[in-house]
């Protein structure tokens, strides 16, 4: 019904009602990016280019909402290099003229990582090879973008405590072989290949107010208090924030925002980095799902938001049609999974309307 009939069938009282409906219907679809943009904050979402092809439409919602983007896959070590010595930038390139046509800033990710490795560099890796692969790994990539990027995540999940050592570290190939000086040269050496880029490390399960945590943002603070005493060029940390609902009891509380204080104490930029929401252990009702993960997205990004150096948030995906927790992390009743803003045919959900509140009523950025 357009305006016109509106008004025939309900009569000239009805104008009011119309422009409130008017105003609701363009709410829906205030872009996330421009909300955020009002805030001096960036809004975005991970990104691999094959989702284009699969449905148009959610090229569209991408183009709408965000002003930032991480390549999903295009800049992991397995997707650049299948042999030693052997890059292929083409996807990734092709990732970043995107970007640049559409004025979206890029999120490298990432230079030195546990996971995603090509077999040639897990047959190579070794104490006498280790550094030289790792530092002419980044001099390849970082070097091919350089001042192309808006950041790089230069180590990713480098802290676990269940590696079970004194300073949190991941006993990850690249510790064990090269020492756990490695993370000071990785940003060096990202720091000369691009000097333009922010430099960020990347860590999961620091957003968790419980035992493990806690645990990782001590070391975490530890390693970049030894890393700032030391000159080593890092700009920012990345939350992850891969969310489960049913830890919302531990998420977005106090404690956290000290933790997200004590990062801007030490002159870090901060980045959501990969929020999204599992909803496996919700009940099967769709409407209690969505309000669930809506209340979290809300209560977490609220609290972030309230911390000024929080300079971006962005989603690891943005429909539920295209989304690692299908694979990872499936519901067992074999439901589809609801974990991001908007649903599978790109319209928004109750998690979409929680994350513009959550910019709304964040402080503007100075
Ligand atoms: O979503 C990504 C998935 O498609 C890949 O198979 C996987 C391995 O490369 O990585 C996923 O993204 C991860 C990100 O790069 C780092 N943090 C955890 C993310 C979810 O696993």
């Amino acid at each position: 019904m357009n305006r016109r009939d509106f008004v025939k069938v309900l009569g000239v009282s009805a104008m009011a009602g119309w422009a409130s409906l008017e105003a609701r219907a363009q709410a829906a679809v205030a872009p996330l990016k421009e909300l955020a943009d009002q805030k001096r904050l960036m809004f975005g979402s991970c990104l691999a280019l094959k989702y284009f092809n699969q449905s148009p439409a959610y090229k569209e919602l991408f183009l709408s909402q965000c002003d930032i983007a991480t390549p999903e896959l295009h800049m992991k070590w397995d997707s650049l290099s299948h042999q030693a010595g052997e890059y292929d930038f083409s996807n990734a390139d092709q990732f970043v003229a995107f970007c640049a046509a559409n004025r979206i800033k890029v999120r490298g990710h990432t230079l030195v990582w546990h996971d995603s490795l090509p077999a040639w560099v897990k047959q190579k890796i070794s104490p006498e090879t280790a550094k030289t692969m790792m530092l002419d790994h980044i001099h390849a990539v970082a070097g091919h973008f350089a001042g192309k990027l808006y950041s790089w995540d230069v180590v990713n999940e480098a802290l676990d405590p269940g590696s079970q050592r004194p300073d949190g570290l991941r006993a990850s190939p690249w510790l064990q072989d090269i020492g756990v000086d490695y993370i000071e040269q990785a940003f060096r050496a990202t720091a000369a290949a691009d000097p333009k880029a922010l430099l960020v490390w990347n860590e999961n399960y620091l957003e968790v107010s419980n035992g493990f945590g806690d645990a990782k943002r001590k070391a975490m603070l530890s390693q970049l208090d030894g890393l700032l005493a030391r000159g080593v060029p890092i700009h920012g940390i990345g939350l992850e924030a891969h969310l489960r609902s049913d830890q919302a009891n531990v998420l977005g509380d106090a404690s956290y925002e000290v933790f997200l204080g004590e990062l801007a104490k030490r002159g870090m930029k901060i980045f959501i980095t990969e929020l999204d929401i599992q909803d496996t252990s919700l009940p099967v009702d769709v409407g209690a799902r969505d309000k669930a993960i809506a209340d979290l997205y809300r209560k977490f990004l609220t609290a972030s938001l309230r911390q000024p150096a929080v300079r971006g948030v962005i989603t690891w995906g943005l429909s539920d049609s295209f989304t690692w927790i299908s694979g990872y992390r499936p519901r067992k009743d074999g439901l589809p999974v609801r974990p991001l803003p908007f649903d599978a045919n790109c319209q928004p959900k109750p998690a979409y309307y929680a994350i513009a509140e959550a910019l709304e009523a964040a402080p503007r950025r100075a």
